[in-house]
């Protein structure tokens, strides 16, 4: 007699508040960041949970996290499932937590239901997803896919921490999870993510089917002026590049988005050196965060932010350069696997609508190499990358068991 199986949402639930814990913050988010105390401690956790329950796991030379379950045909490539750990530094409890999880609880209820797909699952948890310590974002997926990596070893973090130090202790944090090369055939892959956007929830739609991401684009702008008194320099001798950053960011922030509702531009980090209260800068830095689902409206952003930079930093007799720091070109998602995700809510006779990310996900850089889609779940007002980010269990408990359908589906093919 074969058990169906079952997603079991309380485990589903408790599970979720107990990776909560790991860096939350008193504002009820979490401070997680890649390669961190809190990252590592999550890491632990999930691999020890999977080790409980005889999963075999493994990471790589850039700490992928990967959890494996045999399948009957041990040769075939794995299908893969999963998402991140890692957070913003207010981030929510859900973005990346809820996909690694939700895979996590597939394996699961095909364990306890002793249900042997014909192929290896591997769950994945990707390394610093979100970049926001290390620049840039999606490194696993980004390694696990072929990109160079060799000029990451000298990043350092917006904390002053040295990304090759840092990795490397996350790695040596967790001896049982054998090393592997980064990059493998994979079968296909699928992420559950939350939507990060109000329409599923204003729409009253458990499930959106995601069938591409929109493209995106980092620059650091470094504006150099020269440092003074704040005393005893008159205007016509300052050249302050704060006055300069300020200028530029309010021109793009009144025209850019308002001149193209599918713009986005987010300046979300600027610092000044020496950043003395009674000194004029010496130099100012911001970034500027681009997306657009047109990769030549994205091209022609980047020239109008270089452009406006340029103008308003030769009027205050300052000097600029601008570094591309990330650049993820949007993609459409497989047509295959699109299928599979509309088949698996029909067989829960779930309403889903199709839909594009407005955010970068793991599943743009393993699209390159694998059939991959995403399935995305409602969340409150759209707020993400917010410590107020929120899911309804239920919406949870639904998108894990449109999950577990999915993966049964692409792991028999
Ligand atoms: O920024 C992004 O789009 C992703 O949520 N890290
Ligand atoms: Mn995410
Ligand atoms: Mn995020
Ligand atoms: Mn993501």
């Amino acid at each position: 007699m074969t058990l169906v199986p079952e997603i079991n949402g309380e485990r589903l639930l408790g599970r979720l508040d107990a990776f909560a814990r790991i860096g939350a913050t008193p504002a009820g988010g979490v401070n997680r960041q890649a390669f961190s105390i809190e990252d590592r401690s999550a890491r632990r956790l999930l691999a020890q949970l999977a080790l409980m329950r005889g999963f075999t796991i493994f990471q790589d030379g850039i700490a992928n996290l990967f959890i494996r379950r045999e399948g009957s045909d041990a040769a075939l490539p794995p299908l893969m499932i999963g998402s991140h750990l890692d957070s913003q530094p207010t981030g929510g409890r859900f973005d990346g937590a809820l996909g690694t999880l939700c895979a996590f609880e597939v394996l699961e209820a095909l364990e306890d239901a002793m249900i042997e797909a014909r192929r290896p699952i591997e769950v994945v948890a990707w390394a610093n997803e979100e970049g926001s310590r290390f620049a840039p974002g999606v490194m696993g997926s980004m390694a696990f896919t072929g990109t160079d990596t060799a000029a990451w070893k000298s990043i350092v973090g917006v904390d002053g921490a040295s990304l090759a130090t840092e990795l490397e202790a996350t790695i040596a944090a967790l001896p049982e999870a054998r090393l592997r090369p980064t990059g493998m055939p994979v079968s296909g892959y699928i992420e559950l993510h939350i939507e990060q956007g109000p329409s599923l929830e204003k729409e009253l739609t458990p499930i959106g089917v995601v069938t591409a991401v929109q493209g995106t684009r980092w620059l650091e702008v470094c504006i150099e002026g020269s440092a003074g008194h704040a005393g005893t320099t008159g205007l016509s001798y300052r050249r302050d590049p704060m006055v300069a950053a300020i200028a530029a960011i309010h021109r793009l922030q009144t025209t850019i988005m308002p001149l193209d509702a599918s713009a986005r531009l987010t300046v979300g980090r600027i610092s000044a050196q020496p950043g003395s209260i009674n000194a004029i800068p010496q130099s100012v830095t911001f970034t500027v965060d681009l997306r657009h689902p047109q990769l030549e409206r994205l091209d022609a952003i980047e020239a109008e932010v270089r452009a406006v930079c340029a103008a308003e930093v030769d009027g205050q007799h300052c000097s600029a350069t601008i570094r591309r720091s990330f650049d993820m070109p949007g993609a459409a998602f497989c047509p295959d696997m699109i299928k599979i995700i509309e088949d698996a809510a029909e067989s829960l006779e779930l309403t889903y609508k199709r839909m594009i990310s407005g955010a970068f996900h793991d599943a743009l850089f393993i699209a390159r190499v694998a059939p991959a889609a995403m399935i995305f779940v409602p969340c409150r007002d759209g707020l993400s990358h917010n410590e107020a980010e929120y899911v309804e269990p239920a919406d949870a408990i639904i998108g894990a068991r449109v999950l577990l359908q999915a993966t049964i589906a692409a792991a028999s093919r």
